[in-house]
Parts: structure tokens; C-alpha cells; sequence
């Protein structure tokens, strides 16, 4: 058995779980296997994946509304054509992920209330307007550039059916962080006006973008009973530096300048040092009190309300087409 004393600390056995059965669990998890949905699981293991999975589909849903803002006024053909397809793909994200979290016995319907009457989280990102059309390169740059940072360690994310959806997710999302880039370097080599339109949303992306990666270890909740699951395999802040360290260089090439005079190389570490982050403004955004949050969440109820003929006329052909399979 895996045997580490530090999970009974974390996670105490609760009513439902056998010593053997636990026993069993753990050793899938240290001989990295994968959990999958036939197996047994412990009750806080289940609560905590389908926690984290809900929020992730949210998140993909939700975060269709920023850019979608933009299809309409693209400046061009191809860019219309690039982001209605990088927003399709978002929808589709939010669907494999709501068949993730079914196969932990959630309904589809219960999860999508529980996002329009708030009682789940979304990502804090999605809380900002896209003022400019340069967003839409700062979405895909940093946005998408988080999102590929966070979501490769999850491939191998001790659950099965969440790992395998995330390697299709993160193939998708590295198209979309080259499409970001691509709008950022077209703008930031193009006129003064558009240079300067390129800035000022890298400006306003930046900070936000850090926060995706969740409140600093010391103040994450859920980082250690998740770590030594294997659902997430590094913490929210050694996530935060990697990203960092990766859109250094791309600020170079792209001719960005990032917004923080403290980014500064460690030598010693080979890792940027950066400034402090404004945790009250996350908390207030995660509370519902962001720029947009209400906004968001008004127009996710509409679409809902508005598509109930589709989901009514989708169940009634299901129903026809059993009928008749079983005549
Ligand atoms: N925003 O203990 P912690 C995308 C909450 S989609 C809001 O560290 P955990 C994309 C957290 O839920 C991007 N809330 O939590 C889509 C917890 O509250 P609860 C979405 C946040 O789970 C379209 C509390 O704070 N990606 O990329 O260990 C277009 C304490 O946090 C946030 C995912 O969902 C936040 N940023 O770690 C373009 C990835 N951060 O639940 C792009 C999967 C934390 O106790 N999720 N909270 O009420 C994860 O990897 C982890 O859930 C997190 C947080 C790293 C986000």
C-alpha cells in the first residue's frame, strides 16, 4: 500500500469507506493508474473532482460570452471565421467536461443551475470586459496561455475520463493561444494606434491572468488533499511561476511590455520574481462582485431560458426514437 500517513491527517475515513477498499484506492493512485468511473472512491475524493470538474465546464461556458462579444465585429473574414471556431471549440470544452463530471453521477440540469443560481464557481477571468478588439489576442495569448499551463499537468490527473478530456481540451487550446499571439504581433507591429491598443490590453490581461491560477498555497484549501490525490500534480503558485516564465520571452517578441516593474530574473532559482498580486480584488471577482459577474451570469440565464424548446424538442425525439426501437 501506498501507506502515507499524511493522507489520514488530511482526509479522515469517513462512514461509507472500508479500510480495504481505501487501501485498494490508494495504491491505484501510488502506482499511477487511473481512478475510473466503475471504481470505488471515496466519498471526499468524488465531492472534490466533481467540485473542480463543474467549475472547469462553467468556466469554458462562461468564458464563451467575452469573446463572443467580438464575432460580430472582427476585422476581418478570417478573423471572424478563426474565433467563431475558437469559441465552438470552448462550447464543445464545456461539453466534455459535463460528461466528465456525469460520470461521477451528476446530472447535467442540477450542475447548470447550480452555475445560474450562483451556488458554483466559474473562472474569475471571465468576469472582465473585452473592450478592444486587441482582447481577443490578449484572451488567447495569456488566457488560453494560463489555461495550457494549469490543464496539461491535468492529462494525467488521477481520474480517467477528466485526464482524457483535457488531452483533446489542451490541443485545442494550444491553437487557440497561437491565434492570440498571432492578433497580438499583427497589432503590436502594425501603427502606433494599434501598438498601443496591443499594450493596453496585455495592461489590463496580465494580473487577472495570474489570478486564474487560485489563491497562493499557503491560502489554498484544497491544493494538498487534491496533490496527494493526484488530481492536480503542482500547486497554484508553481503554476503561476512556470506561466510567467513562459510569456517573458513572447512579451520580447511580441515588443509587450508586462505590467509589473518588479519582474525581475533569479539568477539563482532561473525563475522571474514578480509583484505581489491584489488578492482582495480576486476574492471580490470569486465573490461576484467583479466587473462583469452579474452581467454574465444574467445572459447565461437568458440563453438557457431562450434554448428550453431545444432541450424539450431533443428529449421528445429521444423518446420517439426509443419508442419505436422498442416496438
Ligand atoms: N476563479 O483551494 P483552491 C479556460 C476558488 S477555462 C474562481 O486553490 P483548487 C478558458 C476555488 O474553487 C479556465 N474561483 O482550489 C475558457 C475554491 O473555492 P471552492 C478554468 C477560484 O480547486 C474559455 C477556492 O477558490 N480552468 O481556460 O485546489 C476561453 C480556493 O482555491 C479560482 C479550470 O477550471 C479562480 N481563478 O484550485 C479561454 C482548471 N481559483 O471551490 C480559456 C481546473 C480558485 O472551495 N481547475 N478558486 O468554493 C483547477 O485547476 C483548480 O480548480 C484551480 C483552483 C487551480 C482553479
Amino acid at each position: 500500500m501506498h501507506g502515507n500517513g499524511d493522507m489520514a491527517e488530511v482526509r479522515p475515513i469517513r462512514g461509507d469507506e472500508s479500510p480495504a477498499q481505501l487501501e485498494a484506492f490508494e495504491q491505484t493512485i501510488a502506482d499511477d493508474q487511473t481512478i475510473e468511473p466503475r471504481d470505488w472512491m471515496p466519498v471526499a475524493y468524488r465531492e472534490g473532482l466533481l467540485r473542480q470538474i463543474a467549475q472547469h465546464a462553467h468556466s469554458e461556458i462562461i468564458g464563451m460570452q467575452p469573446e463572443g462579444n467580438w464575432i460580430t465585429r472582427a476585422p476581418s473574414l478570417r478573423r471572424k471565421a478563426i474565433l467563431m471556431a475558437k469559441v465552438q471549440d470552448e462550447a464543445g470544452h464545456g461539453a466534455y467536461l459535463y460528461s466528465a463530471a456525469e460520470t461521477l453521477g451528476a446530472d447535467r440540469a442540477d450542475l447548470v443551475e447550480m452555475l445560474i443560481d450562483g451556488r458554483q464557481k466559474y473562472s474569475s477571468i471571465f468576469n472582465y470586459p473585452t473592450l478592444t478588439w486587441a482582447d481577443m489576442g490578449a484572451i488567447g495569448w495569456l488566457v488560453d496561455g494560463a489555461a495550457i499551463v494549469n490543464q496539461v499537468p491535468l492529462t494525467r490527473c488521477s481520474y480517467g475520463p477528466y485526464a482524457r478530456a483535457m488531452v483533446r481540451v489542451c490541443k485545442e487550446e494550444s491553437f487557440h493561444q497561437r491565434q492570440g499571439f498571432e492578433i497580438l504581433h499583427t497589432l503590436s507591429h502594425g501603427t502606433e494606434g494599434q501598438q498601443a491598443m496591443a499594450q493596453d490590453a496585455v495592461d489590463r490581461w496580465w494580473w487577472p491572468s495570474l489570478m486564474m491560477f487560485g489563491p497562493p498555497d499557503d491560502e489554498s484549501v484544497h491544493s494538498a488533499q487534491s496533490m496527494r490525490w493526484k488530481v492536480k500534480r503542482f500547486s497554484n503558485d508553481e503554476l503561476r511561476r512556470r506561466f510567467v516564465g513562459m510569456c517573458v520571452p513572447q512579451a520580447e517578441i511580441l515588443g509587450l511590455t508586462l505590467p509589473d516593474p518588479e519582474l525581475q530574473l533569479d539568477e539563482e532559482s532561473g525563475e522571474y520574481r514578480f509583484g505581489p498580486i491584489d488578492w482582495d480584488e480576486f476574492w471580490e471577482v470569486v465573490k461576484g462582485n467583479g466587473p462583469c459577474n452579474r452581467r454574465r451570469i444574467e445572459h447565461r440565464r437568458r440563453a438557457h431560458e431562450e434554448g428550453a424548446w431545444v432541450r424539450e424538442a431533443a428529449a421528445a425525439y429521444a423518446a420517439k426514437r426509443e419508442a419505436t426501437v422498442a416496438a
